[in-house]
C-alpha cells in the first residue's frame, strides 16, 4: 500500500490555553512539537501561530520564527494556514505566504463555523490563490463541505487551479458536513482524477476517520487543532496522536511516509532542490 502521510496540525486559531497545557504558543515551542513529531512519524506540519500571551496572529515576523524554529529542529514539510482566525482579513491571511512556505491551504468555501461564518467568497479565493500561483506555493485544498468541491472545480474553470491536487477534507466542523464514512466516502468518490486526500476528523471523530482513511488509501491529519483529546478526559500531545496513528497503520500493514517521500508523492520539490535554489 502507498505510505501513508500524516500531518500534524498542532495549534489551530480556536484552541486556548486554558484547555490544554500542550498548546504550543511560543515558535521554540513549536519547533519542539515538530521534533516530536517528526519523531513519531509525522512528515507534515499545518502552521498557525500564536503571540506570548495565546492569543491568535497571522504576523509574517512571528510566522518566520516559526518557520526558522520547525526548520531548525526537523525535516517536516511545513504548511502554513491561509485560513487564519475568524475575523482575520485576506490581505493578512495570505501575508505570510510571502515566507514561501512549501505549502499552504486553501479554504474552498464559506461555512458556518460554530455561531460564526468562515467567510472564504470567491474574491477572498481567487486572492488568496492567485498569491500562491505567482510564489509558486502548492495548495492543499480545505473542504468542510461537498460544494466547496465544486466551488474548486469553478477555480479550475477560472484557470487558477489545475488538477489533480492535494486535498484535506475537514469533517464534523458545527456548521459543516459531519463525519461519518458516508460522507467521506461520497467525497472520495467525487474527488477529480489523480488528487491524494487526507481527512481530519473534528474532535472524537478524529480516531476513526483516520483508522477509515488508512483503510481506504487516503493520508491522515491530527493534532490539537482539531482535537485535544486522547482518550475521553485525558488530554493529549499532538506526538502521541502521530504515533498512535502510526501503530494503527501498522497493523493494517500501511507503511509511514518520509517527509521526503511525501514531498515526492505530493509533487513538491526535495529539501536539498530547495537548498539550491535558495543558494542560486
Ligand atoms: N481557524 C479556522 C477558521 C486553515 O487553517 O486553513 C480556519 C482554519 C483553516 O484553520
Ligand atoms: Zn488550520
Amino acid at each position: 500500500m502507498e505510505p501513508l502521510i500524516i500531518t500534524v496540525a498542532p495549534v489551530g486559531a480556536e484552541l486556548t490555553p486554558e484547555q490544554t497545557p500542550h498548546l504550543a504558543v511560543k515558535p521554540q515551542q513549536l519547533g519542539d512539537v515538530a521534533a516530536r513529531c517528526r519523531q513519531a512519524g509525522a512528515s507534515m506540519i499545518h502552521v498557525h501561530c500564536r503571540n506570548d500571551d495565546g492569543s491568535n496572529t497571522h504576523d509574517v515576523a512571528r510566522f518566520k520564527e516559526a518557520y526558522g524554529a520547525i526548520r531548525a529542529r526537523s525535516d517536516l514539510i511545513v504548511q502554513f494556514s491561509t485560513g487564519g482566525a475568524i475575523g482575520m482579513t485576506p490581505a493578512e491571511r495570505a501575508g505570510v505566504l510571502d515566507l514561501h512556505p512549501e505549502m499552504a491551504t486553501l479554504t474552498c468555501g464559506t461555512v458556518n463555523f460554530g455561531d460564526d461564518v468562515f467567510e472564504n467568497s470567491f474574491p477572498i479565493m481567487r486572492g488568496i490563490l492567485k498569491k500562491m500561483n505567482d510564489l509558486g506555493i502548492r495548495p492543499e485544498l480545505e473542504i468542510f463541505d461537498k460544494g466547496h468541491l465544486s466551488n474548486a472545480r469553478r477555480l479550475e474553470g477560472e484557470g487558477l487551479l489545475t488538477f489533480p491536487q492535494h486535498v484535506d477534507f475537514v469533517l464534523g466542523v458545527p456548521g459543516g458536513l459531519d463525519a461519518s464514512i458516508a460522507n467521506l466516502c461520497d467525497l472520495v468518490s467525487v474527488l477529480p482524477a489523480g488528487c491524494t486526500w487526507s481527512v481530519a476528523g473534528i474532535g472524537r471523530a478524529q480516531l476513526p476517520m483516520a483508522m477509515a482513511a488508512i483503510a481506504m488509501g487516503g493520508h491522515v491529519r491530527v493534532g490539537l487543532e482539531d482535537n485535544i483529546y486522547y482518550s475521553k478526559g485525558k488530554l493529549a500531545t499532538n506526538d502521541e496522536l502521530v504515533a498512535r496513528v502510526v501503530r494503527i497503520a501498522g497493523e493494517l500493514g500501511r507503511p509511514i511516509a518520509t517527509p521526503d517521500q511525501a514531498r515526492e508523492m505530493l509533487g513538491l520539490r526535495s529539501l536539498q532542490d530547495q537548498a539550491r535554489r535558495a543558494l542560486m
